[in-house]
């Protein structure tokens, strides 16, 4: 018998309560206390910063406190004490920071000044930034745009994205991957296909009116807190709520408002969950398959809504009655009985919310998952109506306005007119590279340049050690980053490393102050203004270092990069002419971002107009698929392949893992000390031979064949389902490989990884 060396502490305490006061107070000091403590009361305020946490809608009420302790590690994390200098970067060559973990990268703190790669010494060495603008644009010229990526992380502003995507297209290309495409990819797809619009039809306000939320793959404790307060109201107000995840997640479970004294005093939060339907890894589409068939046994239809809005309703039914409840129950792993159950609340409710997050995106059959979501939600009519309505819960703060203003690899006819309109160009009408694309594109050669505008972009992705060496073998690499993380460490031959301004930050140009928007979930466009001193005086803004680089890349442009890059009510008056007939709602946009809290794009859909193909709100049927990647996984690698879910840790932003001091890595299920574990139901290890808290190595069962593993991963038993585990990333990223994919959106199958256990 091995010894258990992850202690696992069962979290039988609600969500939220004091656990999360006591977590705010440490991030408020854990990095010393003073920017924090000055920012958090203007989070998600009018006239305040944005919170870079999550992109979840502000409260429409003036609440006077709308964060959580989630934005306050964010906050606390970017407003770090520490600082990655040109004599820190002296001191450690890359080989060395290669070694580290990727909190000691993100623990070095802020970067200060640009940098460039200099080979001979292996490391980071300061440069100017006129140096480094005029060697950027140079060696892009001489790469051209065919080999050359444009990554964005969807942390960025409008004011950033939309010169960027410009920058992109004047240079010549679409190759504009963002982590959008890791993300809702498959949400938007869905979405636009089905309905028109590829948002979230729903607002705050729709909680206060819902009769039942359904909530599918996410755990909104830990990654959208404040949504946890919205759904404890509604559930006060009788709204029942239902719950489809393979994990327990005690956030669905049980919350406790840590602005209500009697819930904080007592220790008793509000029960959420109504039911909580334990569905297996990919196993949403039967589910919702089994629902809406039980809806339709029992007619409980709006037929009225049906026949005025829809189409494809009978071939939805002919499918519907094909699939058998075997199949549904086998692939979903619930029982008919639970399904109908399932059914009862679906239709006992005259107004429905559906929300998801990653648990739908990130499979195989995202797509087909969410059209069918979306025609159970057609079948009564939910959407369009107060209370209702369909919401992906977006993930970085502003990804869905990145979207807005440009940035996608499948840019519209209707948005490049509008380039080619305002700015007298002609952009480039084939579709580019997405983020796998740009992967496969690294790993065979064929893209050589890599403009990242935020994020971590090999870490995040697919097959990360691969990507990384092939980011190392690239002509040319230029981050935009605010701290530094292991992407960085693998420079191009031509590597730039360029601080910038975080969003907390004073953003002053020329004496004249600036502010950026940001889209929510919701659609709500509203303002940022950064007010801390920033972190150096050599750090540039995100719109400004965009412009100049293009700048230098197009000596001959005509078009005013310098505005953009300084005045940021210019690229506001740029992006409202653009977007005349093809994106509606940003008439007088530089007024409207000035109102108290700004103001809501036009979403169709909501308003029952249907931007489909047909013109009609369109039932899409899919049948359970015969084969998946589990089921190949298993004909080529044998019965003991376990389908593994890779998700986030409470203590951790992406790929920025946050050092707890006290060691807490994931408090409500119970983990600390280290991430490198992974939960295991009680099945496999009866079927496999392994036991709670034994060691092991992951191995990967890809198509490819391509040996993956990772080493030194700790077994915990876990309530989880058959062969269902599930682990950390970034740590079991490297199992994944990049032909793991979502059909239609490419979005990487992150959350369905066929693997091996190994006795280590
Ligand atoms: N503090 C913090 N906040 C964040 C982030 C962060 O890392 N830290 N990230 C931001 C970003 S970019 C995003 S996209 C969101 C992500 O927010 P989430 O989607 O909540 O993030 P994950 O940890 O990936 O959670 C996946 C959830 O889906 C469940 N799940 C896994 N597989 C399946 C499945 O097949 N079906 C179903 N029904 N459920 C499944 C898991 O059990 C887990 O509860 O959060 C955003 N907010
Ligand atoms: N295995 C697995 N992988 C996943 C997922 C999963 O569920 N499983 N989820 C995916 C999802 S949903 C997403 S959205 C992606 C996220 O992918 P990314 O957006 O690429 O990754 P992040 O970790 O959010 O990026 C963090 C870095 O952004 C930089 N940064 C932070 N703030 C700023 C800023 O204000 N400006 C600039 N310029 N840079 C800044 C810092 O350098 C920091 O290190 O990861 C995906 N990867
Ligand atoms: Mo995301």
């Amino acid at each position: 018998m091995s010894k258990k060396t992850i202690p696992i502490r069962a979290y039988d305490k609600p969500a939220g309560g004091f656990g999360s006061l006591h977590g705010t107070a440490k991030a408020l000091t854990s990095n010393g206390p003073y920017p924090a403590l000055a920012t958090l009361p203007r989070l998600n305020q009018p006239q305040g910063v944005d919170c870079p946490g999550c992109a979840y809608p502000d409260s429409p009420s003036s609440k006077s406190v709308d964060f959580c302790e989630q934005g306050a590690w964010a906050i606390a994390h970017e407003g770090s004490k520490a600082r990655a200098t040109p004599a820190w970067f002296a001191e450690h060559t890359l080989d060395v920071l290669r070694g580290k973990e990727n909190w000691e990268l993100e623990a070095a703190g802020r970067l200060t000044a640009p940098m460039l790669y200099d080979a001979a010494s292996d490391t980071y060495r300061e440069t100017s930034w006129e140096q480094a603008f005029a060697l950027a644009g140079e060696r892009l010229r001489a790469l051209g745009p065919q080999r050359t990526v444009f990554y964005t992380s969807g942390r960025s502003s409008n004011e950033a994205a939309f010169p960027y995507q410009l920058f992109a297209r004047a240079f010549g290309t679409n190759n504009l991957p963002d982590s959008s495409n890791y993300c809702h990819e498959s949400s938007g797809q869905a979405l636009t296909m089905s309905i028109g619009v590829g948002k979230s039809t729903v607002t705050r306000e729709d909680f206060e009116h819902a009769e039942a939320i359904f909530s599918f793959g996410h755990n909104p404790a830990s990654n959208h807190p404040r949504m946890l307060g919205d759904l404890r109201e509604a559930k006060k107000r009788g709204c029942k709520i239902v719950i489809f995840n393979p994990m327990f997640e005690r956030g669905l479970e049980e919350f406790a408002d840590p602005q209500s004294p009697t819930e904080l005093l007592s220790g008793h939060g509000t029960k959420l969950a109504d039911a909580y339907f334990q569905v297996r890894v990919g196993g949403d589409l039967a589910a919702i398959t089994g629902i809406a068939k039980a809806v339709l046994e029992r007619d409980a239809l709006d037929r009225a809504f049906i026949e005025e809005h829809t189409d494809g309703f009978d071939a939805f039914v002919a499918v519907m009655q094909q699939q058998s409840w075997s199949d549904i129950e086998q692939a979903s792993g619930l029982t008919r009985t639970q399904l109908n159950e399932a059914a009862d609340y679906y239709i006992a409710s005259n107004a429905t919310i559906s929300a998801w997050c990653m648990g739908l995106t990130q499979n195989e059959f995202a797509i087909e998952t969410l059209q069918m979501l979306v025609n159970l939600t057609l079948l009564r009519g939910n959407v369009g109506k107060p209370g209702a309505g369909l919401m992906p819960v977006r993930g970085h703060s502003n990804v869905q306005g990145d979207r807005t203003v440009g940035i996608t690899n499948k840019p519209k006819a209707e948005w490049l007119a509008g380039l080619e309109r305002v700015f007298g160009f002609t952009p480039p009408a084939q579709p580019g590279l997405d983020a796998v694309g740009a992967i496969k594109g690294l790993l065979d050669g064929s893209v050589q340049g890599f403009v990242g505008l935020g994020g971590n972009f090999a870490v995040a992705g697919p097959d990360s050690p691969r990507v990384l060496d092939a980011l190392g073998k690239t002509e040319l690499t230029v981050h935009i980053a605010t701290k530094l993380n292991r992407t960085h460490l693998y420079p191009g031959r031509l590597g730039l490393l360029l601080p910038c301004l975080g969003r907390t930050e004073l953003d002053d140009q020329s004496g004249d102050a600036q502010f950026v928007s940001v889209e929510d979930t919701a659609s709500v466009v509203h303002s940022s203004t950064g007010r801390n001193r920033p972190a150096s005086d050599q750090l540039r803004s995100e719109p400004y270092i965009v412009s100049e680089l293009a700048r230098h890349t197009l000596p001959a442009s005509s078009i005013d990069w310098q505005g953009m890059g300084g005045n940021y009510d210019l690229t506001r008056k740029l992006i409202e002419q653009v977007a005349q007939g093809a994106v509606s709602g940003f008439e007088n946009y530089n007024e409207k971002i000035r109102q108290q809290r700004g103001f809501r794009l036009p979403n169709t859909a909501g308003e029952r107009i249907w931007k489909t193909a047909t013109g009609k709100a369109r039932f899409i049927a899919h049948a359970l698929p015969a084969e998946t990647i589990m089921s190949r996984a298993r004909a080529q690698y044998g019965d003991k392949v376990l389908c593994l879910a890779t998700i986030r840790a409470h203590r951790q932003y992406n790929t920025t893992v946050y050092r707890d001091p006290k060691g807490e890595v994931d408090r409500y299920r119970g983990v600390h000390g280290s991430r490198k574990v992974l939960f295991v139901g009680p099945e496999v290890l009866r079927r496999l031979g392994f036991s709670d808290g034994e060691l092991v190595t992951v191995r990967a069962a890809a198509p490819d064949g391509i040996e993956r593993k990772v080493e030194g991963i700790r077994l915990i038993e876990y309530a989880l389902q058959g062969d269902d585990v599930i682990g950390y990333f970034p740590e079991l990223t490297p199992l994944i490989s990049p032909e793991l994919v979502a059909r239609g959106s490419n979005t990487p199958a992150f959350k369905q990884v066929p693997v091996l256990l190994e006795k280590a």
